[in-house]
């Protein structure tokens, strides 16, 4: 990937990008910079092939962005405790990302990544979007959601869909297993616009948006594991109490230092960093969310 210089900020180019890809992937941070994790065996239900984990040198969760078939994507990437095979993950299983698109700690948006059940050569995998409930949703107790709409998007092996052998980690003396799929731009827009306030919103590889990852044996449940913290899969607290929550995070899933924030304000009065600051504050509606990359 090069690095351009944009206006006087650095901003990585969009690429040709695969779900098979070995570099290139930005592990998932929180607001201040601290490397997420999360340890073996604090999933719940007894499946090691949805238990996240980490170790040294070896991060949780990693995310990239660039184009597959011409168009822009979001990918993203979890190790899991236990590798069954090539292509194998969850027979039945389903992973979930949350998203929060203003800064408020509420999530605005559920992407649900599901695999059928059976013979592994016959698994379908799909893409659905939840949509929150009337709670709170800022953190596993207060947070619901329901798939209003059949809005399904098959995921295909080495296209949008990967599942290897992890070569750098042997969590719990068992081999590991990474886990990646991607999510095109467009998909992710309509989404936004049909789930939630944000009806103009636009994705770009400069939209700021934080994250949650979980597994659950339910589409509509968090009941596994929720990644960067030990169980509390029922826990009150919130998703930023229990360091389970990204920082704002680029499309690449890169998080600005503090001081950038105050930097990036001064170049572009109008640009993405601005109205993310403004929206934290106002928890207002999100509007235009800045230059294309
Ligand atoms: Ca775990
Ligand atoms: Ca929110
Ligand atoms: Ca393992
Ligand atoms: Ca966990």
């Amino acid at each position: 990937m090069a690095l351009a210089l944009m206006g006087g900020v650095a901003s990585w180019a969009q690429s040709v990008v695969s779900v098979t890809d070995t570099t290139g992937w930005n592990a998932w941070t929180k607001s201040d910079l601290t490397l997420m994790s999360d340890p073996g065996s604090d999933q719940q239900t007894g499946q090691g092939a949805d238990d996240f984990v980490s170790a040294a040198g070896a991060p949780g969760f990693y995310q990239k962005a660039g184009t597959i078939g011409g168009a822009s994507h979001l990918l993203f990437r979890a190790r899991f405790d236990k590798y069954d095979g090539p292509d194998q993950w969850g027979n039945g299983g389903n992973f979930g990302i949350g998203m929060d698109l203003n800064g408020d700690g509420a999530l605005d948006l559920i992407l649900m990544m599901s695999e059928s059940s059976g013979n592994v050569n016959n698994r379908s995998r799909t893409l659905t979007w939840g949509d929150p409930g009337t709670g709170a949703n800022t953190g596993p107790s207060t947070t619901s959601w329901a798939f209003p709409t059949q809005t399904a998007t098959a995921l295909v092996v080495n296209t949008t869909y990967d599942a290897v052998q992890a070569t750098d980690s042997t969590v719990n003396g068992t081999s590991d297993l990474l886990l990646s799929f991607a999510v095109s731009f467009a998909n992710l827009q309509a989404a936004v616009r049909a789930y939630t306030p944000f009806t103009t919103f636009t994705m770009t590889y400069d939209t700021r948006i934080t994250y949650i990852a979980f597994t659950s044996t339910q589409a509509n449940s968090l009941n596994q594991d929720l990644f960067g913290t030990t169980g509390n899969t029922n826990s009150s607290l919130t998703w930023a109490q229990l360091g389970a929550i990204t920082g704002p995070a680029d499309a690449y899933g890169v998080v600005p230092e503090p001081a950038t924030y105050v930097q990036m304000a001064a170049l572009f009065a109008a640009g993405t960093l601005v109205a993310w600051r403004r929206r934290r504050c106002l928890s207002g509606v999100v509007g235009r969310t800045g230059p294309a990359a």
